[in-house]
């Protein structure tokens, strides 16, 4: 038949990929240079959805795209397949967790195989199998021995749905990220990895990725590290043999610190408490539970009214020994600095409120009314636009206006420090505190070390044994992997403690220093640890002796293009990019940043909301492969809009897409020329459209512009129809180069119709894997011509444009030129007529 079958032709080419598995990255004997292309390894819930779709669209046209430009490209896939919703899935269904993920990465494998994803099929991994999950166990050891794995007792963020503590990266706006529940603080001692060790270089590494990450990701990582440079400054305290530390990122406004506080959940507090008054002892234990029932996101509330205990102590401040009272307040965070400030209410805001309250003295030490050299002063203006000049420090007290002088200015009230600005000033108080031995410079970082135990059955064990007498010791490693016990006859259901706590015979084992009985960790690894390393095991996912091969990562790694939601933008990437350092810094890796470029698409939305079963709004990715089909499905979506736009589902075009296929694909069909035309010869027109495609589409593509790349498809399939069929004719050789090139950058969008075309055409391989045709730069010059631009009829300016110029692009242009700007002396244009390629006719009237 004649017609145009989608759903025959998939099939056909899937069976043929399938067979001749051609997009297997090259072995050791593959002289291409090498590209890596990931995109973030799924989790195998039972509902792909149109998102996925997105967001594999995209992994495939960058993998495609490389090969095409004569790269080794790695483009692999496996799954993370450990995590709460397949544990919670068997809990509602009283299932094996086991079994629900491989019956749903099943049903994912044959979703990608029938979307014809370019995959590596031979590098499958899923974290949930031993042969994966070893190496996290081997990683966990490795970071204990360098310190770097640690078990603490502290507040930790608890879900009181998922029974289960969340790293802070976990808790959104105070909820948890996954259930949504209102997350609380609970006293438990778990293992965290020391990210905090990192801090610095997660930060200033993050200038390397400035231009190949987006930069709101970037943004959004250096906001969580959050960076504070200051000092730290030791006070005594009467009656206490320590001094007590604080950090402030405004050393220089020591003379003007009035009181301290502490954060009442503290050790401090409590032991400062302790050695007050009776009275004031039970005041701040009932405080103390008043501020333990506060949820985070109150205590953060910058509009709320200040509490808090006098604790009837005194810090005495290291210049000048003034005795300071210290008071407990919750807007004192424990586990942020030193769980401790020293109060400077004319220039803190949250200070003064403080100060404010509860009457205790302001006194200003930086004149902001005193102009500083090389500063550009800020001046004011009244209603008559005369500039407020005569401002005086009484008007501004802040005493007296209840707003904190947090500008620069000049030192006062300050003994040696008088008169210098806040740069210097702070400079000269480092230097005296070090001189005297009580302070010296410091950061101070809103990371928190990163907290890896959790409470749930389906993860990776623990590999660490608790001895009777106390110790806790690696599992020995001809031991691991420590692989999980069966599911059968496990209570699952969450309780607060680890259901591998109920596998009694799982727990026993043995001291290997003593032969003693001993007990197993009950908790297993956030899943997030499975991610942080995936990328280093797909070089060599087989690997029994080892997490990775070095050598394969010198070749192939970092990943070159790494794609996926900007929903990971801080999570899974810092904890990648930490995991990376830390590998670097053992030795085993090259590199220091894991993924050198990042492309983040936009989301999906049906009815205004991101897809989601639980909305019941899911277009599924399975269904999608019959209708409208997997090519129809990637062109739908590609062209869409801009990769890092959220698309509406109903706006997506899928019909419109089939038609573009069929016509793609009847252009191939009515070619009559043979593979061996002469290609110099030719209608010029249509070879200039083909040529400049040629020409655009690779910087189109590294743009991550793929719906640009898709409308000059649709652009070059018209101009080769409109030749066919009243120009140059089905035989003339511009038109079998054009439905050559069409099949060849078509491949990156719609593979299937794409290697069809190229059969028709009469070749035997895959268009997949044809190198991409040199555009030739004789048919690059654009022709061009005179436009007029026309104000109110007369012709004020001409441009020249190039030939094809469009509408929008000429007006534009028209619209900016000098003259016509000029002309219109700030007048406004009311109609606008543009017929491109040769006139615009403005009115303003
Ligand atoms: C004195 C001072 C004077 C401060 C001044 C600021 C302005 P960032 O920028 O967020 O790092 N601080 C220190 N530890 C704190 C804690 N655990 N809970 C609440 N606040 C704390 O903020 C650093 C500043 O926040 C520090 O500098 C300290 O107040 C306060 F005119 O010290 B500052």
């Amino acid at each position: 038949g004649s017609g145009f079958d989608p759903y025959a032709i998939q099939q056909k080419w899937q069976a043929r990929w399938a067979e001749a598995d051609p997009f297997r990255a090259g072995g050791a004997d593959d002289t291409r240079p090498r590209k890596y292309v990931l995109g973030m390894f799924p989790y195998p819930s039972g509902d792909l959805h149109m998102g996925h779709a997105e967001s594999y669209a995209y992994v495939d046209i960058v993998a495609r795209f490389w090969r095409h430009r004569g790269y080794n490209v790695l483009n692999p896939i496996g799954w993370d397949s450990f995590g709460l919703p397949a544990e919670n899935a068997a809990i509602q269904r009283g299932a094996d967790p086991r079994e629900w993920t491989y019956a749903n990465i099943a049903q994912h494998k044959k979703s990608f195989r029938e979307y014809g994803s370019s995959y590596d099929w031979s590098r499958i991994l899923h974290t949930s199998d031993p042969e994966y999950y070893r190496w996290n166990q081997w990683l966990f050891q490795k970071l204990y021995e360098r310190g770097l794995a640690y078990r603490k007792e502290s507040p930790v963020n608890w879900c009181p749905n998922d029974q289960t503590v969340l790293a802070n990266e976990q808790v959104v706006d105070g909820h948890c990220e996954r259930c949504g529940a209102e997350v609380v603080k609970k006293k438990l001692t778990q293992w965290y990895f020391k990210i905090t060790d990192y801090a610095d270089r997660l930060l200033d590494d993050l200038n390397q990725l400035e231009g190949f990450w987006p930069s709101k990701v970037i943004r959004m990582q250096r906001n969580w590290i959050g960076r504070s440079v200051g000092a730290d400054i030791d006070f005594e305290i009467e009656g206490r043999e320590e001094k007590v530390t604080v950090f402030s990122t405004r050393p220089d406004t020591l003379h003007g610190a009035t009181f301290f506080v502490v954060a009442p959940e503290s050790d401090l507090a409590a032991e400062l408490a302790a050695g007050a008054p009776a009275e004031v002892r039970m005041r701040f234990q009932d405080y103390l539970e008043r501020v333990g029932k506060e949820s985070e996101i109150d205590r953060q509330a910058t509009d709320r009214p200040k509490t808090g205990v006098f604790l009837e102590r005194y810090a005495l401040n290291p210049l000048t020994g003034e005795r300071l009272p210290i008071w407990a307040a919750d807007y004192v965070l424990a586990d942020y600095g030193h769980g401790a400030v020293m109060a400077v209410p004319a220039h803190d805001q949250r200070d003064l409120d403080f100060a404010r309250a509860f009457d205790l003295p302001v006194r200003v030490v930086v004149d902001t009314t005193a102009p500083i050299t090389g500063a550009i002063p800020v001046i004011d203006l009244d209603d008559e636009g005369n500039p407020i000049v005569d401002e005086s420090l009484e008007s501004i007290d802040p005493a007296r206006t209840g707003i904190a002088l947090t500008g620069e200015g000049r030192m006062i009230n300050s003994g040696s420090l008088d008169g210098l600005s806040k740069r210097n000033a702070i400079a000269r108080i480092i230097e005296e505190l070090e001189a005297a031995g009580t302070g010296r410079a410091a950061k101070s970082y809103r990371l928190r070390d990163w907290l890896i135990s959790r409470q749930r059955f389906w993860g990776t064990p623990i590999p660490m044994i608790h001895t009777q007498d106390g110790r806790i010791v690696p599992v020995p490693a001809d031991q691991l992997p420590l692989t999980l016990p069966d599911a059968q006859g496990l209570d699952l259901a969450p309780k607060g403690t680890s259901p591998l706590g109920g596998a009694t015979e799982w727990m026993q084992t043995v001291d290997p220093e003593t032969g003693e009985p001993a007990l197993r960790d009950p908790d297993t690894m956030d899943t997030f640890v499975d991610s942080s390393w995936y990328f280093l095991r797909f070089l060599s996912p087989g690997d029994a002796g080892e997490a990775f091969s070095t050598r394969e990562a010198d070749k192939w790694a970092p990943v070159d293009s790494y794609i996926g939601g900007v929903e990971h933008a801080i999570l899974h990437l810092l904890y990648a990019r930490f995991i990376t350092k830390v590998l670097f810094d053992m030795g085993l890796i090259e590199f220091t940043e894991p993924f050198s470029s990042l492309i983040n698409q936009g989301m999906v939305l049906l009815g205004g909301s991101k897809m989601s079963k639980s909305k019941g709004n899911l277009v599924e990715f399975a269904a999608s492969m019959v209708d409208p089909g997997a090519d129809a499905s990637r062109v739908a979506i590609t062209f869409a809009g801009p990769v890092e736009d959220d698309i509406n589902w109903e706006d997506v075009s899928t019909t419109g897409a089939q038609k573009f296929l069929a016509r793609a694909w009847r252009v191939a069909k009515d070619v009559m020329s043979s593979p061996d035309v002469v290609w110099a010869e030719g209608d010029p027109a249509l070879r200039r459209v083909t040529h400049r495609l040629l020409a655009d589409a690779p910087g189109l593509v590294e743009q991550t512009k793929f719906n640009v790349v898709v409308a000059r498809l649709m652009e070059l399939v018209n101009a080769t129809r409109k030749a066919i069929d009243t120009g140059a004719g089905p035989a003339d050789p511009a038109v079998r180069e054009a439905a050559e090139a069409t099949a060849m950058i078509l491949d990156l969008f719609a593979p299937h119709t794409a290697e069809e075309m190229w059969e028709i055409l009469g070749y035997d391989g895959f268009v997949g894997l044809v190198p991409w045709r040199q555009a030739d730069p004789t048919l690059l010059v654009e022709e061009s011509v005179t436009a007029v631009v026309q104000i109110d009829g007369k012709v004020r300016a001409t441009l020249e444009v190039p030939a094809r110029i469009g509408g929008d692009e000429l007006e534009a242009l028209a619209r900016g030129d000098e003259r016509v700007q000029r002309t219109l002396g700030g007048r406004e244009i009311t109609r606008a007529i543009v017929r491109p390629p040769k006139v615009v006719s403005f009115s303003t009237h």
